[in-house]
């Protein structure tokens, strides 16, 4: 970067000067370069002026070699090629223009545009990779049909794919070309092509109307066998997207490449999905029950883009939740749906509360339709996708299941192959509904999190129970004032006595400051069980009692309110311990806790799962964004003095439920099935209790674990216990083993990375530095960078937030070097020192430190400048 990077605004939204209405591109790739030759076919946009201004296409990193404009080749002085831009002056309305372009796939590390990944070439084309690729009007309002043809040697890239349906194909010697067409139009940032050696897993799926669709997986031929699970994935998501919401798919092939290098985790080209290896590939023996059903979830988001996405794309950048927001609540319900659907809300709701609550009280607040930014690729944000799920599921919520299917219907009907606006989505919800959604649409422009007091009273004589419900949004940069904002507070009352349902589920809608709800005809004092479902992405404050916490937690039907009225007392229960530590007592805990969770163990009706996720702890991580100022290193000698405490006075129960569960799991074939998770996630949490209690049986249960089970959860789950054991030799012993048996398995290597840099007992940054010189790691792999380096950051608080600042130094040492090959893995990596302000005022002056540093590399990335400016104000 030579200047500072300028600002992008919304409100400076113009439609695109020209159309381009035809796209034919012709590749040649080669081991050091590619060449790009690119036929448009364009057009001045129709609903514009009929004067005729320059046409600026978007280019970055290309080499011009040639370049005509309706067949006439043009001179020198006939157009003007810059850093990001290609400008040449048009005669006419329509016209064609052909270019040709030199790139270096080989040589691209930011694994955007057109690279290569092990013996592959690949794209990435979200959100601005296409102009790496070819001269562009990259925006995705410019939507065009593509033809795209390949030429590759033979034998080394056997497979030659792109979007659409293979229309030629042919040789020339050495090598080969193949030729696709898309009919469906789209814009440049679902443009693909794949070029390798590359094994395929053929399926078909008949579509609701009776088509019979090929469905093809492509990896590289040593992980043949771990396709089985992706390709039920998919089967399932076609027909879950028939049924709930009436979509079927639109091309007669359906195909996924794995690739071990990618940003992200996977990408929703049209009809031609590419997957970051670590979320499509999976073999019980080498993956655990997560990566089983993060499999399952990502599979299914990226072809459920096929409609929220691509038939239906955004106008512009700024409206990316429209698609991020919209998939991910699809996907999150069919998750739901093929798991347990209280546990899956836990987990989502764990996972935004701990990270999206953090993003939205901090520095780089936005909200989930940015006004303004600098590098689009740092807001593929948990702000755009999680509360953007949120707040379409909070539209669900206020509209109920029937009308907001009504409402994609019609969203879908008026905007097929269009670029739209998050206000269309809403219209279409208002036009189904009839009602007037003008505030709800406050949660796409004000960022922050909502807090809700909530307070009671009741009226003996006249039988009346009232809720006053006030709420406010703590200010964001840029935003100091905020508007009440339209929020679903799904609410229960129980019997405070007997624990039954006096009200079943009502949703009461706030709308204002402060409101009243009254509930009439109630026959004694009750207990509200508040927000259920997380119906709305707020923080909730109620003086609960521990009693009545304990109470809820025994009786709540609502299975989220349970576990979050467990999590509640624990923290409560946390909370007070850690004040005796900071004031130098020993730190006692209320053995309500333990009395209550001791119950959930002994509970017949509960299942394992839901068990399982009631007796976890909050993370450390949460705990300390509960905090004003957050202290890491007594959070974490509390938490973790609370666990053993809690294993000391629960250890009969959780004895007897590990041995009956690990045997259970040796009598059962595997399978990643919700009911066998749901055992398998209790016998390993179970097992992490145990040992706490340093005892030998259990040391011996571990490692027979350990050694004997057939599949990865439990063995990861055994050696996760071990590197966390104070005996560092036995850890060391079966990390060995591990790595001699995993070795070749990159996927199962970033997990025996990831274990030990996650474990503070185990890893401090000289392990970190050690584990990077380990051949296995790659800075350029994005996967290994987040093994070590994102684990170290976000799991390993106590380490990372070492007294010293070693652990600030080595993660900021790392984001320079990353910046230099990958600016996205960089700006991402960083984030964890940009929160600074939240911690200790010496731990801030050291982040800060760190964070000055690096603002001063000299050729800084657009993505990590955006960031750190943001961060340091
Ligand atoms: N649209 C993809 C996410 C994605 C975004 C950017 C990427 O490269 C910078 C890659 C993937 C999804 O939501 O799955
Ligand atoms: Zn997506």
């Amino acid at each position: 970067m030579t200047h500072t990077p300028k600002t992008i605004r919304l409100a400076d939204y113009r439609a695109p000067d020209y159309l381009i209405h035809e796209t034919h591109l012709h590749f040649e790739l080669y081991d050091d370069h590619a060449l790009v030759h690119a036929h448009l076919v364009l057009e001045r946009n129709p609903q514009l002026d009929d004067s005729l201004p320059p046409l600026v296409l978007d280019g970055v990193k290309l080499e011009l070699k040639h370049i005509a404009l309706d067949d006439r080749v043009l001179g020198a002085g006939e157009y003007q090629v810059d850093e990001e831009s290609l400008r040449l002056q048009p005669e006419k309305n329509s016209f064609t223009l052909d270019t040709t372009v030199r790139i270096e796939p080989q040589n691209n590390t930011e694994l955007e545009g057109l690279y290569r990944s092990g013996g592959m070439f690949c794209t990435q084309c979200e959100a601005e990779g296409f102009r790496k690729i070819t001269y562009y009007l990259d925006r995705p309002d410019v939507m065009s049909s593509f033809t795209t043809t390949l030429s590759a040697d033979k034998q080394q890239y056997p497979v030659l794919l792109s979007n659409g349906n293979k229309i030629d194909e042919g040789e020339e010697g050495e090598r080969h070309w193949a030729s696709w067409e898309d009919p469906h139009k789209k814009p440049a940032y679902l443009f693909a092509l794949v070029a390798g050696d590359l094994w395929c897993v053929e399926d078909s799926f008949t579509t609701m109307s009776g088509r019979e669709v090929t469905l093809r997986m492509f990896v590289e031929p040593q992980n043949a066998d771990k396709c089985q699970h992706g390709m039920d994935s998919l089967k399932k998501s076609m027909r879950w997207d028939e049924e709930v919401y009436g979509r079927e798919y639109d091309l007669d092939i359906f195909m996924i490449v794995a690739v071990d290098d990618f940003n992200m985790g996977a990408m929703e080209n049209k009809g031609l999905n590419i997957f970051n290896s670590s979320c499509v590939l999976a073999k019980p023996e080498n993956s655990t029950d997560a990566a089983f059903q993060r499999i399952e979830s990502i599979v299914a988001h990226e072809y459920f883009h096929n409609w929220s996405g691509n038939r239906v794309t955004c106008r512009d950048w700024f409206q990316l939740s429209l698609k991020e927001g919209f998939t991910v609540f699809r996907d999150a319900e069919f998750s739901a749906d093929m798991n347990s659907r209280t546990v899956k809300r836990i987990e989502d709701v764990a996972y935004l509360r701990t990270h999206q609550f953090a993003e939205d009280a901090g520095p780089l607040a936005h909200p989930v339709r940015p006004a303004e930014y600098m590098e689009i690729s740092n807001f593929y944000t948990l702000t755009i996708y999680e509360k953007g799920a949120e707040v379409v599921r909070m539209l669900h919520t206020l509209l109920g299941a029937e009308l907001f299917r009504k409402g994609s219907d019609l969203y879908f009907e008026r905007h097929d192959g269009q670029a739209v606006t998050c206000d269309d989505f809403v219209a279409a919800m208002e036009s189904v509904s009839g009602r007037d959604l003008t505030r709800f649409k406050l949660w796409y422009s004000q960022a922050g999190t909502p807090v809700l007091q909530v307070s009671d009273s009741y009226d003996a004589e006249k039988q009346e129970y009232r809720l006053q419900v006030r709420q406010n949004c703590p200010p964001t940069p840029g935003q100091p004032v905020k508007e009440p904002m339209v929020i679903p507070l799904a609410t229960g009352l129980l019997d405070a006595v007997t624990g039954e349902e006096v009200r079943g589920t009502q949703v009461l809608e706030l709308t204002e400051a402060s409101q009243e709800f009254i509930f009439t005809g109630i026959a004694s004092q009750p207990l509200p069980s508040l927000l259920r479902g997380f119906s709305a992405p707020v923080r909730l404050e109620y003086a609960y009692s521990r009693e009545q916490l304990a109470f809820l937690l025994a009786h709540d039907s609502d299975g989220f309110n349970r576990w979050e009225a467990g999590q509640q007392l624990a923290i409560q229960v946390f909370s007070e311990a850690l004040t005796q530590q900071q004031n130098g007592q020993t730190p006692a805990f209320d053995p309500q806790l333990a009395q209550a969770l001791s119950k959930v163990l002994a509970d017949t009706q509960l299942d394992e799962a839901l068990k399982a996720e009631i007796i976890s702890l909050p993370s450390l991580a949460y705990l300390l964004e509960l905090q004003t100022e957050a202290d890491v290193a007594n959070s974490h000698v509390v938490r973790e003095a609370l666990r053993l405490s809690l294993a000391q006075q629960l250890e009969q129960p959780l004895r007897e439920i590990y041995q009956q569960l690990r045997e259970q799991a040796r009598a059962t074939d595997y399978r990643p099935e919700a009911g066998q998770i749901g055992r398998r996630r209790l016998q390993n949490m179970t097992l992490s209790y145990l040992m706490l209690l340093e005892q030998d049986d259990i040391l011996a249960a571990c490692i027979a674990q350990f050694e004997q089970a057939d599949n990865m959860t439990e063995r990861m789950a055994a050696l996760a216990n071990l590197v966390n054991n104070p005996v560092r030799e036995q850890a060391e012993q079966a990390l060995a083993a591990f790595e001699q048996e995993f070795a070749v398995d990159p996927l199962v290597m970033d997990q025996w990375f990831s274990v030990q840099a996650s474990s503070p007992l185990f890893s401090d940054t000289a392990q970190i530095r050690q584990l990077m010189q380990h051949p296995a790691f790659s800075i350029k792999n994005p996967n290994k960078v987040r093994a070590v380096l994102g684990a170290f950051s976000q799991h390993n608080l106590p380490q990372f937030h070492a007294a010293d600042g070693s652990g600030y130094a080595l993660l900021a040492e790392q984001v320079a070097v990353l910046d230099g090959l990958n600016p996205q893995i960089s700006a991402r990596m960083v984030n964890p020192l940009t929160r600074w302000q939240r911690y200790q005022p010496r731990q801030q002056q050291q982040m800060r430190a760190e964070l000055e540093k690096l603002q001063q590399l000299p050729k800084i990335s657009r993505d990590l400048f955006e960031v750190l400016e943001k961060s340091l104000g």
